[in-house]
């Protein structure tokens, strides 16, 4: 029952079409980002306003991957409710790790954190959903493993600095920033979640 429900929805949503918001304002991220992507049509909180999801960075570092942990932090995003909508496993450059962290290149850490960060492949992935940037910072813990508490990726994968598994985007500016940096547009997806009706108030 309601699943049928769920699906009348959908293809309600789906035939009823209506007009569609500036794209620069789906997702919260500027227009040239979403190319090659077709425009969702806008869902409406009870308030009438459309919903604005938050997309968001997330990196599997090179001691995630090499200790086997991308699925279980994969997982930890689905079971929240988020929407991935981009993925892929690479061996950044030089050059891309200095433009995501270009706050950090003077920084005495940064010839070892480069060293780390190029030593294997990274997974790199764009999550999607209400506040997902504020509520995956806290899901994956102080930047510090010995002060992130239990419960997060980093308090319960991670014991140093250094080695802290997983990036997570820390404001929407940067967000969109390095959403921009690591993916083109064609490669995020833009797709309907079936249980997005269930997951967040329409
Ligand atoms: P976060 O990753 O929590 O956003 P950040 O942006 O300040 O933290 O730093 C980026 C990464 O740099 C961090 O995840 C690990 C590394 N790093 C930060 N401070 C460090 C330090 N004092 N020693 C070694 N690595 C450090
Ligand atoms: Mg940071």
């Amino acid at each position: 029952m309601l699943q049928r429900c769920v699906l009348q929805r959908i293809l309600h949503r789906f035939h009823s079409g209506g007009p569609e918001p500036p794209r620069s304002l789906l997702y919260g991220r500027p227009a040239a980002l979403l190319c090659g992507h077709r425009a969702a049509s806008p869902r409406r909180s009870s308030t009438g306003l459309p919903h604005v999801n938050e997309q968001t960075l997330i990196v599997v570092k090179p001691d995630g991957v090499q200790r086997r942990l991308v699925g279980q932090i994969i997982q930890r995003f689905e079971q929240r409710g988020f929407k991935l909508v981009g993925l892929k496993m690479l061996r950044v450059s030089e050059d891309l790790l200095s433009q995501h962290y270009c706050q950090l290149t003077s920084k005495p850490f940064y010839p070892s954190l480069l060293y780390y960060m190029t030593s294997a492949p990274v997974v790199v992935m764009v999550w999607e959903g209400h506040k997902v940037i504020q509520t995956s910072r806290t899901m994956v813990g102080h930047t510090n493993p010995a002060e992130a508490q239990a419960g997060t990726v980093r308090g319960d994968f991670s014991m140093h600095v250094s080695r802290n598994v997983v990036h997570a985007s820390d404001s929407l500016e940067g967000a969109q920033r390095e959403i921009q940096l690591w993916f083109q547009g064609n490669e995020l997806l833009n797709w309907d979640c079936w249980d997005q009706t269930i997951t967040c108030e329409e």
